[in-house]
């Protein structure tokens, strides 16, 4: 996978949505966003819809978090808590959630909620602005395969691959700014 675009932007969430067929398996896994240094861990988070994060406060001084919405603008805010102390929030809507702090205004991560169980986080490597993703264990059938960047759009849109029994396939999409995300190569 290749990126073109701002360099300190490297983490993606590359995910498979099923085209027709029975609705995903429901979330069953725990995922977490500590507070450490005064920076959100991760920057991007990517989960299933209906996955509980826990947010951990790993820092002296108190923090905050609360939601901002990308697409409706709507704030949520889950309180704000010392060290040592954590809180859970689950998230039942996909969608791209900014996570911020009312304490400190520089702090700011993205939590990207999907559908789909079959999806992977990475960083792509800063010098070559490439990256290198496996999902594994993906029921066979046709998916829409797209990619998410805080700044970035997929060229062409998201890609229908098609799942064969015990197959492997590959993919490269490619992520670029978004005036150009349009062409298809
Ligand atoms: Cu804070």
């Amino acid at each position: 996978m290749r990126a073109d675009g701002p360099k300190n932007d490297l983490d993606v969430v590359v995910v498979l949505d099923r085209v027709g067929g029975a609705d995903p398996p429901p979330a069953t896994t725990k995922a977490s966003m500590d507070q450490r240094g005064l920076v959100f861990i991760p920057h991007v988070l990517g989960v299933q819809r209906g996955t509980t994060v826990t947010f951990l406060n790993n820092d002296n001084d108190e923090h905050n978090v609360y939601f901002l919405d990308d697409q409706t603008g709507d704030t949520l805010d889950i309180g704000t808590w010392g060290q040592g102390v954590s809180v859970d929030h689950t998230f039942e809507k996909a969608g791209t959630i900014i996570t911020l702090c009312k304490l400190h205004l520089e702090m700011a991560a993205y939590i990207v909620v999907v559908e789909s169980p079959w999806f992977v986080q990475i960083a792509l490597d800063a010098s070559s602005r490439q990256g290198e993703f496996a999902i594994e264990n993906v029921p066979p059938g046709e998916y829409e395969l797209s990619v998410w960047h805080k700044k970035l759009k997929q060229k062409g849109g998201p890609a229908i691959v098609s799942v064969g029994r015990g197959e492997s396939i590959e993919v490269n999409p490619i992520i670029t700014k978004s005036k150009y995300a349009k062409a298809v190569n």
